[in-house]
């Protein structure tokens, strides 16, 4: 699963890639500071079965913190993207070329309105970079849907194939498969103009994190951006917690809505800290940026996490490792499914699985985001 970051110039892209992975990556006050896309690692909360089961959990593939299990997703950090983007305007066609592997994108938006959408000092309507955004994307994909449905109209006429099936095949390398293509088609025909933005719709879902929240430009702003993909945001403030959470200052889960001063801050650290408690946490909630990749991935991207381990009864693997494994998986995976994942070459001798209540489960068995389950192979 990789997640990518996009936005106009100067939103705070890197400051966001910093915070969520705490990897090094270019932040700086002027537009087109990252060039080369910043690849990491980078965390989704979830709350670990392991409070529930009451059990204490050794995690192999994730982490585990205070009962939130930490489930490793990637990032990527792109160039920003300007107005003409799609047509090449400062390299733009080769920054959308480098998101097309994401599953889904986080839109980091300079909500504060003192950036233009080419990351210019200004006083701007964030609501403008929004829409520049999207629209962008759809002429890039448009442009390569036209491409594609060209060269396969015939073919699939001739070959008695339906066109979709040729176009998913033709596409797969820009991570859209045929049941985006079929979603797309749904609302267009794929050589109208609109099935670009459907096909966007269905295969890039885009949270925007209206970021630099902290300002009190963007406090006043906020209002008319709101929309149900819409989460106020503070990469720089989710920074700073994390740093300081790292060198001892502070106690701090990310994604949480508080945090506990256990070292010795300076009067400077003190004040920013206060800062940020005031701005975001007691205003928002929380620095937004946990928010943003936790709702594309489970939200709009519809996955869950289950854990297999080898030992129902001890609910570990074969190393006595106590739920050791998160594995995400789409909503609407059944056992099966999941047998196929988690030993590629033993899906044929899989027979079933048993539940935390040693309840025998079947091949079918639609797995629930939390389930805990050994499978059961033959031999
Ligand atoms: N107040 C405030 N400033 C922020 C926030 N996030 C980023 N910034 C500032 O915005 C400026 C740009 O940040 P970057 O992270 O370099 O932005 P970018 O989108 O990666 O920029 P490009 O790589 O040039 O496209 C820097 O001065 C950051 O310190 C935030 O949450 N609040
Ligand atoms: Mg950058």
């Amino acid at each position: 699963m990789l997640v990518g970051l996009v936005g106009a110039p100067n939103s705070g892209k890197s400051t966001f890639f910093r915070a969520a992975t705490l990897s090094s990556a270019e932040v700086a006050n002027y537009p087109f500071t990252t060039i080369k896309p910043n690849h990491a690692v980078g965390y989704l909360t979830t709350e670990c079965p392991c409070r529930r089961l009451g059990v204490k959990c050794e995690p192999q593939n994730s982490g585990c913190e205070s009962g939130i299990r930490m489930v490793p997703v990637k990032l990527l950090d792109v160039a920003g993207l300007v107005p003409d983007a799609h047509k090449g305007k400062g390299m733009g066609n080769q920054f959308l070329n480098d998101l097309t592997q994401a599953s889904g994108l986080i839109h980091v938006l300079d909500s504060s309105g003192r950036t233009n959408s080419e990351g210019k000092p200004d006083t701007w309507d964030p609501a403008k970079t929004v829409e520049m955004l999207e629209f962008e994307i759809d002429e890039w994909l448009g442009g390569i849907v036209e491409k594609s449905y060209q060269k396969c109209e015939k073919t699939a006429q001739a070959a008695r194939v339906p066109v979709e099936r040729l176009m998913a095949q033709q596409l797969s390398g820009l991570g859209i498969g045929e049941s985006d293509i079929n979603a797309a088609m749904k609302e267009h025909k794929p050589d109208e103009h609109g099935f670009a933005t459907s096909l966007r719709r269905a295969s890039k879902p885009i949270i925007i994190a209206a970021n630099k929240a902290d300002l009190p430009d963007a406090q006043d702003r906020f209002g008319a951006l709101k929309g149900p993909d819409t989460i106020p945001c503070s990469a720089e403030s989710e920074l700073a917690l994390r740093e300081a959470e790292r060198h001892g200052l502070i106690s701090y889960l990310p994604g949480s809505g508080s945090f506990d001063i256990r070292g010795e801050p300076s009067e400077k650290q003190k004040d920013a800290l206060e800062f940020i408690k005031k701005n975001m946490l007691e205003r928002y909630g929380s620095t937004g940026v946990q928010a943003c990749l936790n709702r594309l991935v489970f939200e709009k991207l519809g996955m869950i996490v289950v854990y297999p381990v080898a030992n129902i009864n001890k609910l570990s693997d074969n190393k006595g490792r106590v739920l050791p494994d998160a594995h995400m998986v789409p909503r609407g995976t059944t056992l099966k499914d999941l047998a196929a994942r988690v030993h590629t070459t033993m899906a044929d001798s899989f027979i079933g699985g048993l539940d935390t209540g040693k309840k025998k489960i079947g091949a079918d068995y639609v797995l629930r985001d939390g389930d805990v389950v050994e499978i059961l192979f033959r031999g």
